[in-house]
């Protein structure tokens, strides 16, 4: 449970006076959230990303100086769109669930709703971010809500061959493998026993707002701690295989391709993105009646604690704040800057979960053997001018 649900609940215990504390405390959720102080300032990364050369693909990048909230705003949310960008009707659209299922289901927008509500406050980062000098801010949190997905398939009663849940989108494409073209849709898929997961959402809402249309209306699925690609969006059909998906956004796109060392011999090996990794940024320094101050996030793993060093200095412990808290958000962190220099400086965070495991410095062998630009998950140095 998420602390924060403790205090709505204690304070719904009071009565009236409690319901009037509940707006207040959401309110405070998106005013006092990514720790920001009244009349500090924001300097800017001296570092700023160029333009993103993309044509449409990724859109809506926020900076990070601008994130001052837990969750992130709708309008400031990225957004990542491989083919069109439908614009669906829901009063036509149905979900279809097929393939290898007792009982095929067509469900109207109306029916999804009637079925249990589950939320998850999840940060969900795209595996391309910080893959180019422009891609830095491919990251959001938001408070998702819907129905899980677990009891539909229950309900649709997967048949005992059925291995593979693929999730179609209503995007679509032409594909070519081996000179055979073909139209397909967006599409990725999981494992039976992932998609059984009782965390994986299928999402019509986002913020208390109905799922907006780039976002995925009127449905998409949601997949706490996974990289964004999972996350499938205007979801059309759940479809039950007894093969393994092999779709471009599986096994040829979002496939990192890594070169190890293995006992003297280089072994090549292909894999599909899937969960996250772990990862923290510097998002910005601030500075408040002279005195400086360092925040970021860091999300991908159960994060125990993050470090920041300044320059060449030593690893300084960040204080993380505890309260906004939810499994598969990110924290958000802070670190007082004293006797900052004037001049520039180069400012990394690194973040360690709770298995003691560090994210890899930039120069590791972990990042360095990575051929392809996805799942880069290593430390980010950023760098600012103090006067
Ligand atoms: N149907 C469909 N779903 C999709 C995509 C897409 O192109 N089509 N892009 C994926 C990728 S790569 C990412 S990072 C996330 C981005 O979600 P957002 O646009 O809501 O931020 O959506 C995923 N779901
Ligand atoms: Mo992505």
């Amino acid at each position: 449970m998420e602390p924060s649900e403790k205090t709505r609940r204690d304070l719904l215990l009071q009565g009236g006076r409690g319901l009037a504390g509940v707006a207040l405390l959401q309110a405070a959720w998106l005013v006092q959230a990514f720790p920001s102080r009244p009349g500090e300032e924001v300097i800017p990364w001296l570092d700023q990303p160029p333009a993103n050369p993309s044509a449409g693909a990724v859109e809506n990048l926020p900076q990070w100086e601008e994130l001052s909230t837990w969750l992130t705003p709708n309008d400031k949310f990225f957004r990542v769109a491989h083919y069109n960008k439908p614009v669906i009707d829901p009063a036509g659209w149905r979900l279809e669930v097929g393939g290898l299922v007792r009982k095929p289901m067509s469900l109207t927008l109306a029916a999804l709703k009637q079925r249990r509500r589950q939320e998850v406050v999840y940060t969900l980062e795209c595996a391309g971010n910080h893959g180019f000098p422009w891609f830095v801010a491919g990251i959001g949190t938001a408070r998702w809500a819907g129905t899980p997905l677990a009891p539909l398939l229950k309900e649709a009663g997967v048949l005992a061959p059925g291995i593979e849940v693929v999730f179609y989108g209503s995007d679509a494409g032409e594909e070519e493998v081996r000179q055979i073209k073909m139209p397909q849709n967006f599409a990725r898929s999981l494992s039976l026993a992932d998609a059984m997961n009782p965390n994986i959402l299928l999402c019509y809402e986002m913020n208390g707002e109905a799922l907006p249309p780039p976002h995925g209306a009127p449905l998409r699925l949601i997949a706490p701690g996974w990289y964004g690609v999972a996350n499938v969006k205007w979801l059309k059909r759940i479809e039950l295989r007894d093969t393994r998906y092999m779709g471009r956004f599986m096994a040829r796109d979002y496939v990192t391709i890594r070169q190890e060392q293995q006992g003297g011999e280089t072994l090549w090996t292909e894999s599909s993105v899937g969960r996250s990794l772990l990862k923290s940024v510097p998002a910005k320094v601030t500075r408040k009646d002279g005195a400086h101050r360092i925040v970021g996030a860091a999300w991908g793993g159960p994060v125990a604690r993050v470090e920041v060093q300044v320059d060449d200095g030593t690893w300084a412990a960040a204080t993380i704040d505890r309260s906004q808290a939810a499994e598969f958000a990110w924290k958000l962190w802070s670190l007082e800057w004293p006797n900052a220099a004037p001049g520039e400086h180069a400012i990394t965070s690194r973040a360690i979960d709770t298995q003691g495991k560090v994210q890899p410095a930039m120069d590791s062998p972990a990042i360095a053997a990575k051929r392809t630009y996805w799942e880069s998950n290593g430390q980010v140095t950023r760098r600012v001018r103090i006067a």
